[in-house]
């Protein structure tokens, strides 16, 4: 019998089904969903930007904060063991998220920036030199750009980028011309933040490894949308932040082959990532220790773990499904509306929908659409080279998450409706 059979309140028992996909109950774990905006009920349509956070997160990081905290890895005492123990116990549930081969292959960062920051400086720093070359996609969020341009600059190595179709897909055909003896990475999106395509990411890493080079996927929009195996990938570094899947900012994942971690140089320097310290010499920790210099955030990678706990027992299948179902719901309805165009129209695409409106700016729309409660972004996403390779300065992003609904997103077109109206 389900908790709401039984008369439970829903708000009370958190998700536990793991078979049915039931909305409802789903949507009942997450408080700030029952917020009015405006005088309107919330519609968060922003989750590519960030995800909300269900309440058996937010209870494990009051019941850690309440209980459990001390500093970690240097106390003999009780609650630094403690600590200790929950901290590496959610490394573990990374580890099973991602099915890596080992717990030491998950690097604690504080988001996505700070792992795709830790390849460039420990992998690039020490394997990349002039005249080497390094493969990225229009499709890169500035997080997986600036980084390789700063290591470009520094010394003297040279980006190349695969090109992308108008629907938003990547010339794969272009991309394999791309390889000769001096590649040295690749760094590709998994799933487009501005425009939702999946990207063939395990075509593109076999590709590469047919070239000897090792390829850096950024996870970010993928990992709270669908199933990922690190190992099936063959990818050699995963990256994403904990805060777009349900658990808290100022954390995020470098999954990292052993084999790569362990030959790259630390990216920062401290407390924890030594075995020995002398004015003469020091010996650095091993992994996943090396890349985790000072007191990490501790609180904040427990939430993580308890954030993949709450995803597993609803499925990253379901998820995926239920988020399908939204964004097909959406893509018909807003390309029925005249004056809507759909920008980023790959066969394979994720819970993102970005469009814009004739005759309106993107952030006009977003602003009327706030007033009705609705939350989108507007703007370039922090992907201006795709805007700039569709001729486009900022589009209007929905993104969703398997907590949204079919009626929200008929909230999202009778919004954009009504600013059409406005502007008629
Ligand atoms: N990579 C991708 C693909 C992203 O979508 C983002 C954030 C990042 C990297 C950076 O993540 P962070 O957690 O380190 O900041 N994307 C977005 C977005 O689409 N809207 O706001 C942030």
């Amino acid at each position: 019998m389900s908790a709401r059979q039984a008369g439970r309140s829903s708000a009370t028992a958190p998700y536990r089904a793991a078979d049915a996909f039931d909305l409802e109950r789903i949507r009942a774990d997450f408080p700030i969903l029952r917020q009015q905006v405006h005088g309107k009920p919330l519609v968060y349509l922003d989750n590519a930007a960030s995800s909300q956070m269900p309440q058996p997160v937010i209870d494990r990081l009051v019941h850690y904060q309440s209980a459990q905290h001390a500093n970690i890895h240097r106390g003999v005492h009780t609650l630094s063991a403690l600590a200790t123990a929950e901290y590496e116990a959610a490394r573990c549930k990374l580890q099973k998220f991602l099915n890596a081969a080992e717990a030491r292959e998950v690097i604690f960062t504080s988001g996505t920036t700070d792992a795709i920051n830790l390849v460039m400086h420990g992998y690039g720093r020490k394997f990349i030199r002039a005249g080497d070359e390094i493969i990225l996609t229009t499709l890169e969020h500035h997080a997986n750009i600036v980084p390789w341009q700063m290591l470009a600059e520094e010394t003297g190595a040279k980006i190349r980028v695969v090109p992308m179709m108008d629907t938003g897909e990547l010339c794969l055909d272009s991309y394999e011309k791309l390889f000769n003896a001096r590649t040295r990475i690749v760094g590709v999106t998994h799933v487009s933040n501005a425009l939702g395509s999946i990207n063939p990411v395990k075509l593109m890493i076999a590709l590469a490894h047919a070239h000897g080079v090792p390829v850096l996927v950024d996870g970010a929009q993928a990992v709270p949308h669908m199933p990922v195996d690190v190992q099936d990938l063959d990818c050699d570094f995963y990256a994403f932040s904990g805060h777009k899947l349900c658990g808290p900012t100022g954390i995020g994942v470098l999954y990292g082959k052993a084999k790569w971690l362990e030959s790259m140089q630390p990216f920062k320097g401290g407390g924890d990532m030594i075995l020995s310290v002398s004015f003469e010499r020091t010996v650095y920790n091993t992994i996943p220790q090396k890349f985790e210099a000072g007191t990490p955030p501790i609180a904040a990678a427990i939430g993580l773990g308890a954030a993949v706990d709450y995803l597993s027992t609803i499925g990253l299948a379901a998820i995926a499904r239920h988020e399908h179902e939204l964004l097909q719901h959406a893509t018909e309805r807003l390309r029925a509306l005249p004056g809507v165009r759909l920008v980023g129209t790959a066969r394979h695409k994720a819970a993102v929908l970005s469009f814009v409106l004739d005759g309106v700016h993107p952030h006009d729309v977003g602003t009327l659409l706030d007033q009705e409660g609705i939350a989108v972004r507007t703007g370039h996403h922090c992907a201006q080279p795709v805007m700039t390779r569709l001729n486009l300065a900022a589009t209007v992003r929905a993104s969703f998450a398997f907590y949204n609904s079919h009626a929200e997103v008929d909230a999202l077109v009778a919004g954009v409706r009504a600013v059409q109206e406005v502007f008629a």
